[in-house]
């Protein structure tokens, strides 16, 4: 899963794309790389990001899906996913083509998603966050029991609510939320243990990708020193990756796509599933 990202704001590419001829471009590479499915949003989730309108979010993403749905795709064209948490930014992305909803707050922001989801037949991946963006990573910090336990039995209550309001199971896709509302130390016990989420029955995403924890832990393997830029995570985005490969994940949403898709590659090839296909996420999610 390739991240566009149509912000002035986002962690590591804020402003990059948001013309949405320059948004377009990026996607296109981002299949040539090897991406199977294209992650557009409109409003970052960093931590501190002050929301947007759904007016706003959806004047940034609109040119860009309807861009992306007007494409002449030389081979398969890539599913589409909106990263919202607003049903009406979400209604009008799927009537521009998108087949998956990505929803940070898993159905709990806007009472209006659940239905947009069910009525529309799309896809959908529920993520967990501890707080809302705002506020997720102050000082005081987020606290759980068990990390593991406290996602675990989160992602079911979201998947059980889903699935009573009419979202087939076959549809929904689980994401630990690598990196809302987490220490580092959360962090790297979700991706360890992250084996013990595939018992929830449902494809498992992470999104790693070029986050703090990395550049932190790049920067001084105790991670207390400031981070690494953004654009020097790429191994650390490389290695969880792969770690969370063979712990059982089959989504990987990421930025830099033709590096960790390579890596991916040689991981499957390793662990016995070779030759790798492409279309896994289709075929899992459809
Ligand atoms: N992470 C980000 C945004 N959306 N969706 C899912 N399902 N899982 C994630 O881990 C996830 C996500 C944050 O990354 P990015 O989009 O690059 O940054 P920003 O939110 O600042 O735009």
């Amino acid at each position: 899963m390739g991240v566009v990202n149509v912000t002035p704001d986002s962690f590591s590419d804020g402003g990059e794309y948001l013309d949405a001829g320059d948004a377009i471009a990026h996607a296109l590479t981002l299949v040539a790389e090897g991406a199977d499915i294209l992650d557009v949003g409109g409003e970052s989730t960093r931590p501190g990001a002050e929301p947007v309108s759904g007016e706003e979010e959806l004047r940034r993403v609109l040119p860009v899906l309807e861009g992306i749905a007007a494409t002449d795709w030389i081979s398969t064209p890539p599913q589409v996913s909106i990263d919202t948490s607003k049903a009406a930014v979400a209604r009008a992305a799927i009537a521009a083509g998108a087949s998956i909803v990505n929803d940070v707050s898993a159905l709990r922001a806007d009472p209006g998603m659940v239905g947009v989801v069910a009525e529309s037949g799309v896809d959908c991946c529920l993520m967990h966050m501890l707080g809302e963006p705002r506020t997720m990573q102050r000082e005081g910090g987020p606290q759980y029991k068990d990390v593991v336990d406290d996602v675990k039995a989160f992602l079911e209550e979201r998947l059980s609510f889903a699935v009573s309001a009419g979202i087939p199971e076959q549809r929904i896709v689980l994401d630990p939320g690598i990196g809302f509302g987490k220490t580092l130390e959360h962090n790297l016990v979700l991706l360890a243990r992250l084996d013990e989420l595939t018992s929830l029955g449902c494809p498992l995403l992470v999104g790693t990708s070029r986050k703090s924890f990395l550049g932190r832990l790049i920067a001084d393997g105790a991670g207390e020193r400031e981070p690494v830029s953004p654009e020097e995570r790429l191994p650390g985005t490389i290695a969880t990756n792969v770690l969370a490969y063979e712990r059982g994940a089959s989504l990987f949403r990421v930025h830099d796509v033709g590096p960790v898709s390579a890596a991916l590659t040689v991981a499957a090839a390793t662990l016995g599933s070779w030759p790798t296909t492409r279309g896994m996420a289709r075929t899992q999610t459809s």
